[in-house]
Order: C-alpha cells, then structure tokens, then sequence
C-alpha cells in the first residue's frame, strides 16, 4: 500500500504532494514502483494539527481518486468521515481506511456495510481530542486484540460482512515507542485474530531513534532522524510484518519494501526447492 497525503502538514512527507496533479503523479510513479494499492489521505493526524473541513478534505482528495482509479489503479480513501468515505467510493476508490477504526463518525459503518468494500479498521484510542496523550497499558497487544475485537464486534452488529474487515494495530497512534517495538514483536497475535491485517510503521518516529543512529539508548528522547532517512528501517519492519502473516504495508517509499520482502522470498524459494 503505497502512501498518497494529499496534506499540507504530514509529518512523514510534509506536504510535498499537496498539489492534485502532484499527488496524482506521485500515486502513479508508487503504483509503477510496485504499490498494488494506492492510499490517498487528506487530513494529517500529526498531533496537534487542525483538522481541515469536510469541504476542505473533499477538494483535497477527490481530485486524486479520480485521477488515479480513472488510471485503472486501485485506491483506497483515507478518512475518518463517511461523507468522505462515500464520495471517495463514487470517485473509484475500492477501499476505506479510517484510522478511528469507525469511531469519529458514527455514519462510518453505515456507509461502509451499504458498499461491501474493504474497510481498515485502525487501533486509535486517542482520536483527536489529546494530542499529549500519554498512552498506558499493561500489555499493548493483548489490549491492542481486544480492543480491535471490541470494535469489530461494532461494525458486524451494523451491518459491515466479517469478509470486509482488514485490522491494523495502529503504530503510532495512543502508543510511544516502547508500545511500537513490543506490538511489532507481538504482530502475529494480532494476525491470529484470523481477519487481514495492514501495518503502518512507515517513517515513524520510534524508527528515527535506533540507537546506532543517534548515539543514545533506543528509549530515550535523543533527536529523530528526518522522515526520509527512515526507510530502511522501514523495510525491516515491513519484512518483519510480512513473516508475522500481515496482509499489506502501508508504505512511503516502495523500492526497499519490494527489495526486502524479495530476500525473504528467494530464501523461501531455495528452502521449498531443497
Ligand atoms: N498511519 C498514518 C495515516 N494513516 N492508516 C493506517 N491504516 N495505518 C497507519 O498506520 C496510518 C494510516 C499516519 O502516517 P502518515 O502521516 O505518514 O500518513
């Protein structure tokens, strides 16, 4: 899944494809590079940032829907607004996305069981009431299970099939780094839920402060690397999400994704071959 924000403030590529025609042009140039899905976003979740209006978010993002599934490209629509969601399915998109997991807009589920598309229900405690949230668990992927288990029990009551239901355990979102590392380590339990899962670690921070990088403990509050210096580590994660069972990774950069999971796949094609 190859990351489209058509934003003005996102942390990971700030702002860079906030043109429709550059958004567009840069969905087809992730999609040549070897996204099979393309993830067109225009509300950035950076904590802190306002959230543009229902109008605001539609301009941004229909445009690029458009341009992109007149292209024959598959696209799903990043939002946590049914009336974006909607649009977006007329528009061509093939996917809903919403990090709120269907929370922050009780229409969400409605307008996602009337389609049958997939939805991606993301793990977010937080929404965007606290951006200083401090998050607190006693086992983050146990909780994270059960609280995407919580919400799916929601969605299927409202009518959405279980055959739409994709999981993601929200990296990032309600959880420091310390959660991140250890819910990477736990994925497979959150695969075992038995529904697909994406995982979205790209470019976040926790991966800005491997230790060899800034010379200091992973924990500690030492300065990140910028964004685009995060994509190897990326690629780790992703060969790491990939062996866990997940379904998709929600990535910036696809080359070194490709290039990761293609290792795995020739080991795994000269261990079969023995
Ligand atoms: N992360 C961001 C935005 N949308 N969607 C899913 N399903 N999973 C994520 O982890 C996720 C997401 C924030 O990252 P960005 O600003 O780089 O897009």
């Amino acid at each position: 899944m190859g990351v489209v924000n058509v934003t003005p403030d996102s942390f990971s590529d700030g702002g860079r494809w906030f043109e429709a025609d550059a958004a567009a042009e840069h969905g087809r140039a992730l999609a040549a590079a070897g996204a099979d899905l393309l993830d067109v976003g225009g509300e950035s979740t950076r904590p802190g940032s306002a959230r543009p209006s229902a109008e605001e978010e539609l301009a941004r993002v229909l445009p690029v829907v458009t341009a992109l599934a007149s292209d024959g490209l598959v696209v799903s629509v990043d939002t946590m607004r049914a009336e974006v969601a909607r649009a977006a399915l007329v528009a061509g998109a093939r996917v809903v996305n919403d990090v709120s997991g269907g929370l922050a807009d009780p229409r969400m589920p409605e307008v996602v069981a009337a389609s049958g598309v997939p939805f991606v229900v993301m793990h977010w405690r937080g929404l965007l009431s606290d951006p200083h949230e401090q998050p607190h668990y006693e086992d983050v992927t146990g909780e994270v299970c059960r609280e995407l288990t919580a919400r799916v029990e929601v969605l299927l009551a409202a009518g959405v099939g279980e055959d739409q239901l994709v999981l993601d355990p929200g990296f990032g979102f309600s959880k420091d780094a310390a959660h991140n590392w250890e819910l990477l380590g736990g994925l497979a339990q959150v695969v075992a839920l038995g529904l697909p899962v994406v995982v979205g670690t790209s470019r976040k921070r926790f991966l800005g402060r491997l230790p060899q990088r800034t010379g200091a403990a992973p924990l500690t509050d030492a300065e990140p690397t910028p964004p685009t210096a995060r994509d190897a580590a990326t690629a780790a994660t992703s060969l790491l999400a990939a062996q866990a069972g997940a379904w998709a990774v929600r990535v910036h950069e696809v080359g070194p994704t490709l290039d990761a999971l293609a290792v795995w796949e020739q080991t795994q094609r000269w261990r079969r071959a023995r």
